[in-house]
C-alpha cells in the first residue's frame, strides 16, 4: 500500500499514514493526494484497523499544495484540481467511521490545514505552526478550511487567520481550540500512542456513530439532532460492544471491546 509519497503501516489495530516528501515539506503533488486517498480507503476497508494516525515525515506536517507543480501545469483549472484531490480526501476523513488522530509534527499550511482539521484528535508538537496560507499567494481558502477552521476556533479568529495568512504557534493554536494538546517534539510519538491505544481497543462502531452525529450536528437543528441521536442509538444498541460494555459495568470489570 505504501508508495513513494505516502507511507502506510498497520500494526495492532492502528493504521499510520505518513506524508512523505520531506525535502519539500510534504507539499502535495497530484500522486501524493491520490495516494493519501487510497491509503484512507484501505484503512477504512480493513477490519483490523480501528484507528488511524496521519503525520508528516521530516520537519513539517505539510506545506499544502505544491506551488511548483501548479505553476508547471499548463491550463490547470484549479476547481477541477481541488475537486479531484483535496475535496475527496477531506470528505473521506470526515466520513470515515473510525477515529483519526493527527500527529502534527511541524508547519501545517494551506490545504494541509484542511487535512489537519479533518482529523478528529489533533496532537501538535511545539514545532507545529498553522497557516491559512492561501491569501499570501492571492488565493481564497479551499480544502474545507473555511468550514473546519471556523468551527474549530470560532468565526472571529478564523476570519482573521484567513484574511491575514498569519502563522499561529502551537501554543496559540491550543488556546483557540485548534488542537487538543501540545507536546515537546521528542514526546510526540509517545503522547500520540497514549491517545491511540485506548481508541484502538475501544468500541469502534460507537466511534463511527459518534462521528456521524458530530458531523450532522454542525448543520442540523436541535430537533433534527434529537431524532437522529435516537435513531442511531438503535444502531449502537445492536452492537456486540454495547452488550459487552453493559455486562462489564454490571460485573465490575474492564470491558473487552472487539470493535464489532
Ligand atoms: O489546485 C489546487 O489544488 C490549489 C490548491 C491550493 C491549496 C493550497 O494549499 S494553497 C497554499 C500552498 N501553500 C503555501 O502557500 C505555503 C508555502 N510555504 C510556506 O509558506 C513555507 O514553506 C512554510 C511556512 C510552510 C514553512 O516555512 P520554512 O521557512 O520553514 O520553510 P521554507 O524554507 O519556506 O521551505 C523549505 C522548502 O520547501 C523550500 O524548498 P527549497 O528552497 O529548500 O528547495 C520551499 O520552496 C519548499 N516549499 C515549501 N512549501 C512549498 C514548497 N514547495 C512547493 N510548494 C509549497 N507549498
Amino acid at each position: 500500500m505504501s508508495d513513494e509519497f505516502i507511507l502506510y503501516d498497520v500494526a495492532e489495530g492502528v493504521a499510520t499514514i505518513t506524508l512523505n516528501r520531506p525535502q519539500k515539506l510534504n507539499a502535495f503533488i497530484a500522486p501524493m493526494t491520490q495516494g493519501l486517498g487510497d491509503a484512507l480507503k484501505a484503512a477504512d476497508r480493513d477490519e483490523n484497523v480501528r484507528v488511524l494516525v496521519v503525520t508528516g515525515a521530516g520537519r513539517a506536517f505539510s506545506a499544502g499544495q505544491d506551488l511548483a507543480e501548479l505553476q508547471a501545469e499548463e491550463d490547470v483549472v484549479l476547481s477541477e484540481h481541488i475537486r479531484q484531490g483535496f475535496n475527496r480526501v477531506i470528505l473521506q476523513m470526515r466520513e470515515m467511521e473510525k477515529p483519526i488522530v493527527g500527529a502534527l509534527n511541524g508547519p501545517v499550511a494551506g490545504a494541509a490545514l484542511g487535512v489537519a482539521l479533518a482529523t478528529d484528535i489533533r496532537i501538535a508538537s511545539e514545532n507545529a505552526t498553522f497557516i491559512s496560507a492561501f491569501i499570501r499567494i492571492g488565493l481564497a481558502p479551499d480544502s474545507g478550511v473555511s468550514w473546519l477552521l471556523t468551527r474549530a476556533v470560532g468565526p472571529t479568529k478564523a476570519l482573521e487567520l484567513m484574511l491575514t495568512g498569519d502563522s499561529l504557534s502551537a501554543q496559540t493554536a491550543l488556546k483557540y481550540g485548534l488542537v487538543n494538546e501540545v507536546v515537546p517534539q521528542d514526546k510526540l510519538d509517545s503522547v500520540v500512542r497514549s491517545w491511540v491505544e485506548p481508541l484502538a481497543s475501544g468500541p469502534t462502531k460507537a466511534y463511527g456513530l459518534t462521528k456521524r452525529i458530530f458531523n450532522k450536528a454542525q448543520t442540523a437543528s436541535l430537533a433534527e439532532m434529537l431524532e437522529y441521536e435516537a435513531m442511531l442509538q438503535d444502531v449502537a444498541a445492536e452492537t456486540a460492544d454495547h452488550q459487552e460494555g453493559v455486562a462489564a459495568f454490571l460485573e465490575k470489570r474492564p470491558p473487552q471491546f472487539k470493535g464489532k
